[in-house]
C-alpha cells in the first residue's frame, strides 16, 4: 500500500468497529471483503470530546459506532455539523460529521470561533463538500485552503446546495461557531 504507515492503526481500529457492528446486526453473512470495506468506509465521525475519528460503511453505522465508543467513556455524542459529498444532504456520496459531548450547544454569536477544523485533504475531503447541515445552534464557515486561509464563505446554517453561494466542491477547512 502506498499510504503512510501512521494511518495503519486507525484503519485497523475502524475495520474492527465496523466488523463488530456488522456482527451485532447479524449482517456478517453479507459483509464485504476487506478491500471493499476499506473503500466503502467513507462515512466518518470526528468526536471532539474523545479525539477519535470513527468511520463505517454508512452514515448511520458511523454515528452508531461513535456513540457506542463515546458511551464507553461516559460521553453522549451530539452532532454539530455534517458535510455531504452530494447536494441535498444525500449521504450516498459520503459524509463527515463533527460531534461533541451531549451538553454542548454553540453560542449565538459568531465570535469567538468555537472549533476550527483544518486540513480536510488529510481526510480525503478537500474540495468535496456539496451540502452541509448544522445542529445545536452551530453555524459553519468554509475556507478555500486546507489551512483556514484564502477566501472564506459566509456563516452557513444549513445549505442543500453549496453551489448557490459558489462553494461547491471548494472547502479545504472550516470553522464552527
Ligand atoms: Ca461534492
Ligand atoms: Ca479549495
Amino acid at each position: 500500500m502506498s499510504e503512510p504507515l501512521h494511518h495503519a492503526p486507525r484503519r485497523r481500529k475502524i475495520a474492527a468497529v465496523a466488523l463488530a457492528l456488522l456482527t451485532a446486526a447479524g449482517l456478517l453473512a453479507s459483509a464485504p471483503g476487506a478491500a471493499q470495506a476499506r473503500d466503502a468506509a467513507d462515512h466518518c465521525v470526528v468526536n471532539l470530546s474523545t479525539g477519535e475519528t470513527t468511520c463505517a460503511a454508512t452514515q448511520s453505522l458511523a454515528l452508531a459506532a461513535d456513540a457506542a465508543a463515546a458511551e464507553d467513556v461516559g460521553i453522549m455524542s451530539v452532532t454539530l455539523i455534517t458535510l455531504y459529498d452530494r447536494t441535498n444532504y444525500d449521504p450516498a456520496g459520503g459524509t463527515r460529521s463533527f460531534v461533541a459531548d451531549g451538553s454542548y450547544t454553540c453560542s449565538a454569536a459568531y465570535s469567538p470561533v468555537e472549533f476550527s477544523v483544518d486540513h480536510l485533504d488529510a481526510a480525503n475531503w478537500n474540495n468535496r463538500a456539496s451540502s452541509v447541515h448544522t445542529y445545536r445552534s452551530c453555524d459553519i464557515k468554509l475556507w478555500d485552503t486546507v489551512t483556514l486561509s484564502g477566501a472564506s464563505s459566509t456563516w452557513i446554517d444549513n445549505l442543500a446546495n453549496l453551489d448557490t453561494i459558489g462553494w461547491n466542491n471548494r472547502a479545504g477547512s472550516y470553522q464552527i461557531s
